[in-house]
């Protein structure tokens, strides 16, 4: 296995080392794609922009999408191989509090990393994890990429689509669904489409996600409504790629 990075805390890189170190062994393990290697780099990338922080339509988002987790009638969190690798956890806290499924999903799909992520997460605490019956279909896309379990996301009013490939955003949203989506490039298909664009990095948005949901699950459904309604997506996405065009001329 890789060795764990050594560099001291203190290093302006730390976090960012320790999550390459999180998707090697990802890979090495059979739970991360080499593939998710280059996502993970494209994503640093923009981090690298946007300052390495939560940026405040990012926060805003966050808060509304966990009022959507809270209100949903059915949620699910779909996990893919980079998201197994760095939150395993959070993602199983995230789906405590808010009551909603979680579900394997991968875009390169094979029965062993599906089966292998499966098990990283029960290693990790989670009871149900759906993912491995693939019996329904999201329409317009081909064969293996199409594959959901019909009583997951096929099922789903709501779900939370962290790093995903811009295709498959696009056709869950075509569902119908409300897509709330994790990804720090603010261009990127999945972001455009979504109902709830995240422009964050999945280490810092979970925690985030999670104390706004136990902060807000006894509150009325008019009041998380009233949150949901006064959210402006298309601001959010502008300010986001307003901070990385800042975040650019700053460095150059
Ligand atoms: O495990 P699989 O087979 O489902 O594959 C997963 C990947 C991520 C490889 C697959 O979904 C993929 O190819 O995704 P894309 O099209 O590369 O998109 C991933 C997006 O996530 C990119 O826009 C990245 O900028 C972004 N991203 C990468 N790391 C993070 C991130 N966003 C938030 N937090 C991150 N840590």
């Amino acid at each position: 296995m890789a060795d764990e990075p050594s560099v001291p805390e203190t290093h302006p890189r730390h976090a960012s080392i320790e999550q390459r170190h999180l998707i090697e062994v990802g890979v090495e393990s059979g739970i991360t794609s080499m593939q998710g290697l280059v996502a993970q780099g494209r994503g640093e990338a923009f981090d690298y922009l946007i300052g390495e922080r939560t940026i405040e339509s990012a926060r805003e988002a966050e808060r509304v999408a966990a009022c959507h987790l809270l209100l949903a009638d059915h949620a699910v969190l779909s996990v893919n191989g980079n998201v197994a690798a760095l939150v395993p956890e959070l993602i199983i806290e995230l789906a405590e509090v808010t009551g909603a499924d979680i579900e394997v999903n991968i875009f390169n799909r094979t029965e062993e990393r599906l089966h292998a992520i499966v098990h990283h997460l029960r290693d990790h605490g989670a009871t149900d994890v759906k993912g491995l019956a693939g019996d329904g279909r999201i329409p317009g896309l081909k064969q293996n990429r199409a594959k959901v379990d019909a009583d997951g996301i096929y099922d789903a009013d709501v779900v939370l689509v962290p790093l995903e490939d811009g295709n498959r955003a696009e056709a869950l949203s075509d569902m119908g669904k409300t897509e709330l989506v994790i990804d720090l490039n603010p261009l990127s298909r999945s972001a455009q489409v979504s109902a709830v664009p995240i422009v964050d990095n999945i280490v810092r948005a979970l925690p985030n996600m999670i104390a706004d949901a136990r902060d807000l699950r006894d509150e009325s459904t008019d009041h998380l409504e009233h949150i949901v309604n006064g959210f402006d997506r298309e601001a959010a996405l502008t300010d986001a790629e307003n901070t990385i065009r800042a975040g650019s001329l700053e460095l150059a």
